[in-house]
């Protein structure tokens, strides 16, 4: 009898991280069609990279007892919002705000939450628009509403995070005074190249626009 309730937990289980692997093509194809549409008409393209992944079952039970919070489908649902990550890496700050407006601006796309590590940055320097959206997911006998954590950030702050995060988890979360500081230093370089890199691009977009009389700034239009 208990092999049969396991073989019954398991099932429901997969059944369970299925709807989240649904909800992940859906914002997978969502956001294709964004960034191909807008190469289309715009000539351009902001999304550098994009990267999903689901959250592995040991990591959403860690997460349950770091939170000290009840073992059950209904808690992991309403409480782990980031099973379904995805990051969006895009080429300038500017594109980041204007990802997130265009997301949040889809019908089925409700928007839960918002940090704007942007415009506040953590103490450690590390920068990044976050946003917590639900899906409908459709399936053949019910409709779910599926959390997905979408990270937005430039390929500056990626590279920062991305380093951060691995020099953070070799030091088992205490890291030297002296390296905090420099990490954060190095997240000051990161933010000065994006904000160059950006002055850089409207330089250009304004020859262009001068040279041939057309509007190729996609801000404006
Ligand atoms: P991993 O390994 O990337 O998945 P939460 O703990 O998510 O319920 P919190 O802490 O308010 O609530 O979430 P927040 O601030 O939105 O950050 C969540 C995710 O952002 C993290 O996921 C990281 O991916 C990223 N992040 C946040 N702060 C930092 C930082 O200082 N450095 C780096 N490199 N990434 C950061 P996880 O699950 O913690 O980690």
């Amino acid at each position: 009898k208990q092999l049969e309730q396991l073989k019954e937990i398991r099932s429901e289980f997969t059944r369970f991280m299925l709807t989240y692997k649904f909800g992940m093509d859906e914002m997978d194809t969502k956001l294709k069609i964004l960034k191909e549409e807008f190469q289309l008409i715009h000539d351009y393209n902001p999304i550098e990279h994009i990267k999903s992944r689901i959250k592995s079952p040991e990591s959403i039970l860690n997460k349950l007892h770091r939170k000290e919070l009840s073992i059950s489908f209904d808690s992991i649902r309403e409480n782990i919002k980031d099973i379904v990550g995805i990051r969006i890496v895009c080429s300038y700050i500017s594109d980041t705000y204007m990802l997130s407006e265009m997301i949040q601006k889809q019908k089925d796309v409700t928007l839960i939450e918002m940090k704007d590590y942007i415009k506040n940055p953590k103490p450690n320097g590390y920068k990044s628009l976050h946003l917590i959206v639900s899906v409908p997911v459709f399936m053949s006998d019910r409709e779910e509403e599926v959390y997905v954590e979408i990270q937005i950030r430039t390929v500056a702050m990626d590279f920062w995070a991305s380093l951060e995060h691995k020099i953070f988890y070799k030091y088992n979360k205490s890291i030297p005074e002296k390296l905090t500081k420099e990490l954060t230093q190095a997240a000051a370089v990161a933010n000065e190249l994006d904000e160059r890199m950006e002055q850089l691009q409207n330089e250009v977009n304004h020859i262009k626009k001068d040279s041939n009389g057309d509007d190729i700034n996609y801000l404006e239009i």
